[in-house]
């Protein structure tokens, strides 16, 4: 199986993230992708492939570009500026300001500010998600990662890997956040979908909700979105992820949401994706993207799901056996002891089913 990866995703390296006012040593961190990288290289099942270049044009069908244009420039308007005065120089940006719905309620959209303060809180929605240097080329190379496996899967790969990092998910069309940057997951699924035939189904088993791709595809009925997740009256990102959010206007239908209790052990978690299988199979789509996700590991640190290795290696088994040409995509899991394993386990139970070459067209 083609594994695709760039180093570049060392350039983002934020050092804390804030969790109601406390600091905390950032979770998503560049020893999670080359944990992974190094499990996967130690088996011959897998091969690591470098990507190519695609350029802006993929971001920006389904992100802003004011959003693309204050990632690229970010961190060298916070450097130009005065920073805080008082303050020592922090070592990455995070909002002080964000932008709130209520703030602005019946007085019409809130527009952009020209400072660096103002603007990452017109453009990111929590505090979890430092900038440095290197997060916007980072991101940039995690999103032709996304793309080049992309590729692989229309030229009739069955089963391709994209190492990206950090996660994606969480962004929306018009926002970052949740440790993301670029939604990379919808970002390929939008390139497949305008390269491709048929409808393209994302299914994302990440603990946490993709509000950011469900918030993408809400009004589409091109790209069925499914999420299998933790339920936001519990965690995290909580403002979206419930069962009754299905889609609006031609969208109706075409997004499904399996909000899940604490301590999901194995039993209810498979339970659960048959269903989730059923939903994506009955809709016929022509290829399928994978947010995958391990934080619903038992261990892992910021999660309350007891999956285990063993269940990996079934769900990626049951989700090859849709037999549709399948692009995965690293999201979350910060285990990072047995995040290379579980990965591992995963794609080689997606491996032990034959899957489907992309129909021709
Ligand atoms: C990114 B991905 C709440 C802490 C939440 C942010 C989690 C982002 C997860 N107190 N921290 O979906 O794995
Ligand atoms: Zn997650």
């Amino acid at each position: 199986m083609p594994v695709v990866y760039d180093d570049r995703h060392h350039g983002h390296d934020p050092t804390v993230e804030v969790q109601c006012g406390v600091p905390i040593a950032m979770f998503e961190a560049p020893a999670r992708a080359d944990a992974i990288r190094d499990a996967l290289l130690e088996d011959p099942a897998f091969e690591l492939t470098s990507s190519r270049s695609h350029g802006a044009a993929p971001v920006t069908k389904v992100h802003d570009e004011g959003m693309v244009r204050f990632l690229q420039s970010a961190w060298g308007e916070w450097e130009r500026s005065g920073g805080i005065p008082g303050s020592p120089r922090s070592e990455e940006l995070i909002p002080d300001t964000v932008l709130h719905p209520a703030l602005r309620e019946g007085m019409g959209p809130a527009r952009e500010p020209t400072g660096i303060t103002g603007r990452i809180g017109f453009w990111c929605w929590e505090t979890m998600t430092g900038l440095v240097a290197g997060s916007f080329d980072a991101a940039c190379a995690a999103v032709d990662v996304a793309l080049s496996a992309a590729d692989l899967t229309l030229s009739g790969r069955p089963i391709t890997y994209a190492l990206t990092r950090p996660p994606g998910h969480h962004s929306p069309r018009a926002a970052f956040g949740g440790y993301c940057l670029f939604n990379f997951a919808s970002i390929a699924a939008a390139y497949l979908r305008d390269q491709s035939e048929g409808r393209v189904a994302i299914l994302d088993v990440d603990y946490h909700h993709g509000n950011g791709t469900q918030q993408i595809f809400y009004q589409t009925d091109a790209v069925l979105y499914v999420s299998l997740h933790a339920d936001p009256a519990r965690a995290y990102p909580y403002f979206a992820g419930w069962a009754d959010e299905v889609g609006s206007g031609i969208g109706s239908d075409w997004n499904r949401n399996y909000p899940l209790p604490a301590a999901c052990d194995d039993e209810q978690y498979l339970a659960t994706l048959d269903e989730a299988l059923a939903l994506v199979a009955g809709r016929n789509p022509e290829l399928l993207v994978v947010s995958l996700g391990l934080d619903t590991y038992a261990r892992d640190p910021i999660a309350d799901f007891n999956v285990t290795t063993d269940a990996f290696f079934e769900v990626g088994k049951r989700v090859a056996a849709l037999d549709l040409p399948m692009l995965v995509v690293q999201e979350g899991g910060y285990c990072v002891e047995d995040l290379g394993n579980n990965v591992r386990q995963w794609l080689l139970g997606a491996l032990s089913v034959s899957a489907a070459p992309v129909r021709a067209h």
